[in-house]
């Protein structure tokens, strides 16, 4: 007899399904915030999934984690103490400490399973979790950057879709709260979802942080298990431009997806991208 094929789909949009071949269930919880489930994947490996929507895979999650991180930490020239909210994963965390300069690196997670099933069943993406630079703080992510002022040098934003926990995240007055709560010459970046589907979310993003910044950029990237592929980042900075960088003073460092030539031509966008945010 055949074995027994098992598919995991998640809805992208609700007329577009993304389907994989699971190979285990390796863990499932309902949270206090969302459902979440460790599937073993035959063509990306294990992958996190939160509420039905695919969060990371072994095999892509260096484009993603990649981008979020080291775009904002070579624009800024000295990163010292950075925080990430949400990314409960640690795979922000882990980039984030390949850079020497950073004395601390922040965890801001609300839910605490999901760093337990990641630490648990991701080791290769929440090894850094450990490290003497990280530290974990379980709290509402609102709730702290409004309630720290002056601290960071570079905030990054690891949400989840602008659904359930993580829609107060993508509010005007959550980008004015990370600008308090950023450094006089701070910078921040977030994860925006995509360019084919999200339209009307980038745009309002860019706006909403585009009146509260000095410098307001959109930059793209591939994530293979993200819907469309294609991926945005927006950053707000309140002095350094990451289109100014000297980029023969970026040091080099182990990454797949991120370079120094790379650093400026992310943010070279598609012209309807460029309509995206006029
Ligand atoms: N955070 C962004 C995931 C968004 C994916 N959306 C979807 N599949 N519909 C990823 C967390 C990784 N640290």
């Amino acid at each position: 007899m055949a074995e027994m094929e098992l598919w995991f789909t998640e809805q992208q949009t609700p007329d577009l399904g993304f389907t994989c071949k699971i190979t285990k269930t390796i863990y499932t919880a309902k949270t206090q915030y969302q459902e979440l489930a460790i599937l073993e994947t035959k063509q990306f490996g294990r992958m996190l999934v939160l509420d039905g929507a695919v969060q990371t895979t072994i095999a892509d999650e260096f484009c993603y984690h990649e981008l979020i991180s080291h775009v904002p930490l070579f624009t800024h020239p000295n990163p010292k103490k950075v925080a990430v909210i949400g990314g409960g994963d640690g795979g922000v965390i882990r980039e984030i400490l390949k850079h020497d300069e950073v004395e601390k690196a922040y965890l801001i997670e609300i839910d605490r399973e999901v760093i337990e099933a990641s630490k648990k069943y991701l080791p290769e993406i929440s090894c850094a979790l450990d490290d003497e630079r990280a530290e974990v703080i379980i709290t509402d992510g609102i709730k702290f950057v409004s309630e720290n002022k002056n601290m960071f040098d570079v905030i990054i934003v690891d949400s989840t879709d602008p659904v359930g926990p993580a829609v107060g995240l993508f509010q005007d007055s959550f980008y004015k709260a990370v600008f308090e709560c950023l450094k006089e010459d701070g910078l921040f970046v977030a994860q925006t979802e995509s360019p084919f589907y999200d339209q009307d979310l980038i745009k309002n993003v860019f706006h909403a942080v585009k009146s509260i910044f000095p410098i307001t950029r959109l930059y793209l990237g591939f994530i293979p298990t993200y819907p469309s592929g294609l991926w945005s980042f927006t950053l707000g900075s309140k002095r350094y431009d990451p289109l100014e960088v000297d980029i023969s003073r970026i040091k080099r460092i182990d990454t797949k997806y991120y370079n120094p030539e790379l650093h400026k031509a992310l943010f070279a966008l598609p012209t309807f991208v460029q309509e995206i945010i006029k």
